[in-house]
């Protein structure tokens, strides 16, 4: 048996604060053509595609900062790539920042599949960085100003041929993330990420290990869910901020299959079997046989680490 399915990774190149939503929407269906041409079934886009990673920008009234979320999805700007998805028959996961009816601010992602049909929607729940300016840091990290934690847990779907699910950029950090959806079944984790270079508390940390720690995350959240994942950056100068790109397509081994080669807009192709997951989950990670859930409680009821007294 298998169950085949082609992946793009559309990595996104740095998108300039003055560049207008029509113009990224346009790189983003050019990546999703170029997908289509070499057979995608699925397109993997990033976390806040459509804009520059404003949270790098203190305002002092957020309301000024509306600007940069969405208010519809689809709506006037994103309709012409939901179009060329359904007429190509491609499926997609973008990240989006939403700004809903009630006034309530999110870092949100969606699954659209083959017939343009919404399948899902994901709000991230670990928020990295800070709420107020932080005259201390190099430059500002203000996801904590600017959205609230997601509140719709990590749910999976059963959809193209698969069970799907999402997560946003900071939380592949946690193994948590990964193993609420290994709980779900589930088969693929799509993910994009805007990730500083630099980090802005330890300015002299290397780029290698910042990547490093990319790629760990990545590969632990795969090989210990015996599921495909696969992580979408936003790369390159943004504004004068670098953001770094190793975009990659992770099996249910851990092992990265493609990996972006440069910073811009780039698809990365790979044909997976979802049925690859099949092993791994009936094995090693047979979760049903071999957790021991009885001494699991402090995940759940406890929130930061508490050593024993001196
Ligand atoms: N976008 C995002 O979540 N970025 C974070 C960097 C946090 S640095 C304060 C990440 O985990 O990659």
């Amino acid at each position: 048996m298998s169950r085949l399915l082609r992946i793009a990774a559309a990595q996104s190149g740095p998108i300039q604060k003055a560049e207008p939503r029509q113009a990224v929407v346009a790189r983003l269906c050019t990546m999703l053509g170029k997908a289509a041409d070499e057979g995608a079934d699925l397109v993997v886009f990033t976390e806040l595609a459509l804009t520059t990673f404003f949270p790098r920008y203190y305002e002092e009234d957020r309301d000024e900062m509306d600007l940069w979320f969405e208010r519809d999805m689809p709506n006037a700007a994103t309709e012409p790539l939901f179009r060329l998805a359904r007429e190509r028959s491609v499926g997609f996961y973008l990240g989006y920042g939403e700004l809903t009816p009630d006034g309530q601010h999110f870092n949100t992602s969606i699954i659209v599949d083959k017939s343009g049909t919404l399948v899902g929607k994901y709000r991230k729940v670990h928020l990295p960085g800070h709420d107020e300016f932080d005259p201390e840091r190099e430059f500002q990290h203000l996801e904590k100003r600017y959205f609230l934690p997601g509140d719709l847990g990590f749910p999976v779907w059963r959809t193209m041929g698969g069970v799907m699910g999402m997560c946003i950029c900071n939380d592949r950090r946690w193994p948590e993330t990964f193993r609420v959806m290994g709980l779900q079944g589930v088969e693929l984790v799509m993910l994009g990420y805007n990730t500083p270079s630099v980090n802005s508390q330890k300015p002299d940390e290397a780029i290698e290990k910042r990547t490093f720690h990319n790629r760990l995350a990545l590969q632990a959240g795969a090989y210990q869910n015996a599921t495909f994942v696969v992580g979408v950056a936003k790369a390159g100068d943004e504004d004068g901020f670098h953001l770094f790109g190793e975009s990659c397509i992770v099996n249910p081994d851990g092992e990265i299959i493609a990996m972006a080669e440069t910073e811009a807009d780039e698809v990365v192709m790979a044909e997976i079997d979802l049925d690859d997951c099949n092993f791994g989950k009936s094995t090693m990670f047979d979760f049903a046989r071999h957790r021991r859930i009885e001494h699991y409680g402090r995940i759940t009821s406890q929130t930061g680490a508490e050593p024993p007294a001196e």
